[in-house]
């Protein structure tokens, strides 16, 4: 998922303290210095990983232990509070409310494909959004914006020359009741940005200016964050490209040791791949507890209520409702996302998937739906009944190939027997944490 090597390290350091025993003063020290690799490895800023272990070990090693808790218990939790302050502390809240926001941003940072998946994250929430093109500088950005917009079916504003006439015509204009602003990117942050930006502002009195970072800038995001707040103001940071790097970490510390707040954070280049920031949701998944949660939030999204988003993951489907599935998951984004959420991470969960399982989604599922399309009511309710000449009638009904009749066989089977086994985190509620994910309230 996103950040698998932080995400790896992490994942270690907590399953080596539920083996231990016993937990003294010498095994947290050790622990931390643990910890303090994988953050420096991240390129988290050494001055943040030095606050980060001084504040691990107050509070691991106070004198008196909570009532009820044994040290072991009291070093993950404060290992889990912790790296939740690190990363953000508080969930990042977004009104639901007619409003104006402005994305800024230096070059290539993602602001246009941000702007999309913002007018689709409102769009999902019952409000209708309009997105105005003012970037001017980029002869194609106007373009690239309207075929982004074309996919969701959303208004594009694109009248006038300067970007404050295309701007002031779309206020006055549009009918939309949020309104994202596009704008042209930088590769510094220099005076004339800082002007254009301003000028912009006052025309668009903006009720968000959001600034759009990648992750891939690590622990300068911070830098970034704090300049743009001092030049042109900025009411909350964006950070995109989340799945392409393992310095997401670094860059989320960093904005919140600069006073900014994540809003959302970017995972992919499609218009859904994006999420509000919740810090105890993005800890959970890097530390593999999981984001049930967030799964059916995204069910939702794609209409799948929560009764049935439960059956799939607790692994009780029917063909029938394999192929209802296969069609909503090509909404929630590839299903290796779905499994990021899963507890135990998805590392743990894709290597118990047939090899290539996850690749070349779309083409693969729409096969599969053919073949189930082709299958008897009664092998679509039991699957085990599809015998060799069943998979050979089957194939011929579809006009595909065997094999491609057999791989969905195998993956329904072995996607089944994952699912059962991950039991959409029943199985961690029995597992080693469950009083301690219970203390720390992580819903699971
Ligand atoms: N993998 C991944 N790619 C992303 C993400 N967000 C944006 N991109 C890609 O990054 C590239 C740049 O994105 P744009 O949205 O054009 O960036 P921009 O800030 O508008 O760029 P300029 O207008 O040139 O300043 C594109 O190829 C996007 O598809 C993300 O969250 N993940
Ligand atoms: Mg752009």
């Amino acid at each position: 998922m996103v950040l698998d090597t932080f995400g790896d390290s992490l994942k270690k350091i907590f399953s080596k303290v539920t083996g231990y025993s016993l937990v003294d003063k010498e095994k947290v020290e050790a622990l931390i210095l643990e910890l303090q690799r994988a953050l420096i490895q991240a390129d988290v800023d050494i001055g943040l990983v030095a606050e980060l272990s001084d504040r691990i070990k107050k509070a691991v090693l106070k004198r008196e232990l909570p009532k009820g808790m044994s040290m072991k218990e009291v070093l993950v939790k404060n290992l889990y509070d912790e790296l939740v302050w690190f990363l953000g502390e508080k969930k990042a809240v977004m009104g639901l409310k007619k409003q104006k926001i402005l994305l800024i941003g230096l070059f290539g940072s993602g602001k246009t494909t941000t702007a999309g998946k913002l007018s689709k994250w409102f769009q999902t929430r019952g409000l209708q959004p309009g997105m105005v093109a003012c970037d001017i500088h980029r002869p194609a950005a106007q373009d690239q914006l309207e075929q982004i917009a074309k996919r969701i079916k959303v208004p594009v504003y694109r009248d006038g020359k300067k970007a404050e006439d295309i701007a002031k015509k779309a206020v006055k204009k549009s009918k939309e009741n949020v309104l994202i602003f596009d704008s042209a990117g930088r590769d510094a942050l220099d005076k004339v940005l800082a002007k254009e930006l301003k000028n912009l502002g006052k025309v668009i009195k903006p009720d968000e200016v959001f600034l759009v970072i990648p992750a891939e800038l690590g622990q300068d995001a911070g830098k970034q964050a704090s300049e743009f707040a001092k030049l042109v103001g900025i009411t909350g940071i964006i950070i995109t490209k989340m799945d392409g790097t393992a310095k997401g970490g670094a860059a989320l510390a960093a904005c919140r040791a600069a006073g900014a707040s994540v809003m959302f954070i970017g995972t992919g280049e499609k218009a859904g791949d994006m999420e509000l920031y919740d810090p105890k949701r993005f800890v959970g998944r890097l530390i593999g507890y999981g984001d049930l949660e967030g799964l059916m939030d995204k069910a939702k999204e794609v209409g799948l209520d929560e009764d049935a988003a439960k059956r799939i993951l607790e692994g009780k489907f029917t063909m029938d409702e394999f192929r209802e599935q296969l069609k909503s998951l090509k909404g929630m984004g590839s299903m290796s996302k779905m499994f990021d959420m899963l507890p135990g991470g998805s590392s743990a969960i894709k290597k118990k998937l047939p090899a290539g399982f996850l690749d070349d989604q779309g083409e693969k599922m729409k096969k599969w739906e053919h073949a189930i399309n082709s299958m008897t009511p009664v092998e679509r309710e039991d699957p085990d009944t599809i015998n060799s000449s069943r998979v050979s009638r089957i194939a011929k009904g579809s006009g595909l190939k065997l094999e491609d009749v057999r791989s969905l066989m195998k993956s329904y089977k072995q996607i089944k027997k994952v699912l059962k086994m991950t039991k959409g985190g029943k199985s961690f509620k029995r597992g080693p944490f469950a009083k301690i994910a219970k203390q720390l309230g992580m819903g699971v």
